[in-house]
């Protein structure tokens, strides 16, 4: 279980240096409102991995951090990077979904009561991600409407989720 809960920090850090690059597209295309949103994102993947790197050290164990895979830099159109998102969260889905299995075959009551949070948050993530890839193809090559979703997703803020 603890190596598993330890590839999952790392999963977390990689999701959230995926957002970085892509925020970092998204302000070089000119989209600051996009580049805003992966910003806001790049910090809620953080927070995913500190949550599970402090339960790790709640539980007494060791956080054992591994090399963090390079991402891609090039992302094509808004409505690409978003299907990419989902697939992604789609990916990290499955993988706590893991988690919890392994939890269970381990009697491991602890984890899986922790690992609940995480299968609600998902849920939310890719419903994130749904809503914008369908306001994306309604938008198709509308260059204005573009931008109206680019400030709608200027005012996302970061707010680090109240601490059960
Ligand atoms: Fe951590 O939820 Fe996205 O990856």
């Amino acid at each position: 279980m603890l190596k598993a809960l330890n590839e999952q920090v790392n999963k977390e850090m990689y999701s959230a240096y995926l957002y970085l690059s892509m925020s970092a597209h998204c302000t070089n295309v000119g989209l600051n409102g996009f580049a805003n949103w992966f910003m806001v994102q790049y910090q809620e993947e953080t927070f995913h991995a500190m949550k599970i790197y402090n339960y790790i050290n709640e539980q007494g164990e060791k956080v054992v951090l591994q090399a963090i895979e390079k991402p891609p830099s090039d992302f094509g159109t808004p409505l690409e990077m978003f299907q990419a998102t989902l697939k992604h969260e789609q990916f990290i889905t499955k993988s706590i979904h893991d988690l919890v299995t392994l939890a269970l075959e381990e009697k491991d009551y602890a984890t899986q009561i922790f690992l609940q949070w995480f299968i609600t948050e998902q849920i939310e993530e890719e419903s994130n991600d749904n809503e914008i890839i369908s306001k994306l193809k309604l938008i198709g090559d509308n260059t204005s409407s573009l931008f109206v979703l680019d400030k709608e997703l200027s005012v996302r803020v970061f707010t680090p989720p109240a601490v059960e």
